[in-house]
C-alpha cells in the first residue's frame, strides 16, 4: 500500500460549507460519530432510546475528540422495516431539543425523509445524511439548497429492506462512482453549493463482503469526483465475515479499515468509537506529514 498522502486525495484541502460555519477538511480525517436513537441498530439499537441518555452519549462522544455527530431514528441495517416519519420525529425530535446549545460540533441528520430533514434543520441540525442521495422524496433537494445546508449523498441499491437481494455488479468501483457522479449532479441542479456536497460509496448497501473490500482497496479512484468522501465502515458485517467476530467485536477491524479509507482519501469517517478512531487517524495523519 502506498504510504499517507501519496493518492494526492487525502492532502487535497476540502471546505465544507455548513449552515452556520465552513469546516476545513484538511490535515486529520474528520470523525462523525453516530448516535443512534433506535430500538433495532444493527449494532447499538436500544441503548439510546431514553433522551437523558442520548444526550450523555452525545457529551461524551464529543469530549472523545467527534468532529461532527450524526443523529438517526432509523435503522438501516439489511431487511429493516422502515418506520413512518411521526415515529423517526419521535425519537429524534426530543434529542436535538436538548442537544441544542450544549453540543458544540455540527449534527447531521441521518433520514431520507422531507419532514424528519425539515425539523431537523429548525432544531439546527446543519447536514443531511441521506442514504438515498436524495432520492426518496422530490422536494428534499430544494430543502437542503433553501436551508444553505450540506449534504451527504450515499450509493445504496435499492432499499435497506431487499438490498442484499442482488449485489451482482460488472465493476463494483465503477457503477458506485457512476451512480454517486450523477447524483452530485443532480444535487448542483437542486441549487446545492458544490462546496455542500459529501460522497460516500455506502459500504454494506448492497454489496457483498468482496465487494465491500475492493471498494475499500480501490477507494482512491473515487477523488476524481471532485467532492470530499465520507466512509461507514464502523462494525459492518464485512469487517466481521473477514475476521470471524460478532458485532461487539469488530472495533479493531473498524479501526483497520478506517485507517485505509483515510490514507486513500477519505476526509470523514462514521464511527461509533470515537476516541479509537480518533487516536489511530491522528497517527495516519502524524505520519503522512513527515513523508519528504
Ligand atoms: N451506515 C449506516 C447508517 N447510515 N450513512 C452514511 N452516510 N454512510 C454509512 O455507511 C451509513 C449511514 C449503518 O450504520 P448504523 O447507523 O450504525 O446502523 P443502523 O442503520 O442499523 O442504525
Amino acid at each position: 500500500m502506498r504510504s499517507a498522502g501519496s493518492s494526492g486525495s487525502s492532502r487535497r484541502p476540502f471546505e465544507l460549507k455548513l449552515r452556520s460555519r465552513v469546516m476545513a477538511l484538511e490535515g486529520r480525517a474528520r470523525v462523525m460519530g453516530v448516535l443512534n436513537i433506535t430500538p433495532d441498530s444493527f449494532s447499538d439499537g436500544g441503548r439510546y432510546l431514553d433522551p437523558a441518555e442520548a444526550e450523555r452519549r452525545a457529551l461524551r462522544l464529543e469530549s472523545e475528540g467527534a468532529d461532527l455527530l450524526d443523529v438517526g431514528g432509523e435503522s438501516t441495517r439489511p431487511g429493516a422495516r422502515p418506520v413512518s416519519a411521526r415515529e423517526e420525529l419521535r425519537r429524534v425530535l426530543p434529542v436535538l431539543k436538548r442537544l441544542k446549545g450544549r453540543i458544540g460540533v455540527p449534527l447531521s441528520i441521518d433520514t431520507t425523509k422531507y419532514d424528519v430533514a425539515s425539523a431537523a434543520f429548525d432544531h439546527g441540525v446543519e447536514i443531511l445524511n441521506d442514504i438515498t442521495a436524495l432520492g426518496s422524496d422530490r422536494r428534499i433537494a430544494r430543502l437542503v439548497a433553501r436551508m444553505g445546508a450540506a449534504v451527504v449523498l450515499m450509493h445504496m441499491r435499492g432499499r435497506p429492506k431487499t438490498m442484499q437481494l442482488d449485489t451482482r455488479y460488472t465493476d463494483v468501483v465503477r457503477e458506485v462512482r457512476d451512480h454517486l457522479r450523477g447524483a452530485a449532479h443532480r444535487a448542483l441542479e437542486a441549487g446545492i453549493g458544490t462546496g455542500r456536497i459529501v460522497l460516500d460509496p455506502g459500504f454494506g448497501f448492497g454489496k457483498d463482503a468482496s465487494q465491500n473490500l475492493e471498494l475499500l482497496s480501490r477507494l482512491e479512484e473515487f477523488a476524481t469526483l471532485g467532492h470530499p468522501l465520507l466512509v461507514g465502515v464502523s462494525r459492518k458485517s464485512f469487517i466481521g465475515h473477514l475476521l470471524g467476530e460478532p458485532v461487539d467485536r469488530r472495533l479493531h477491524g473498524s479501526i483497520g479499515a478506517a485507517v485505509v479509507a483515510a490514507i486513500k482519501g477519505a476526509r470523514i469517517v462514521r464511527v461509533h468509537d470515537v476516541l479509537a478512531h480518533r487516536q489511530a487517524l491522528a497517527l495516519v495523519e502524524a505520519a503522512g506529514e513527515r513523508r519528504p
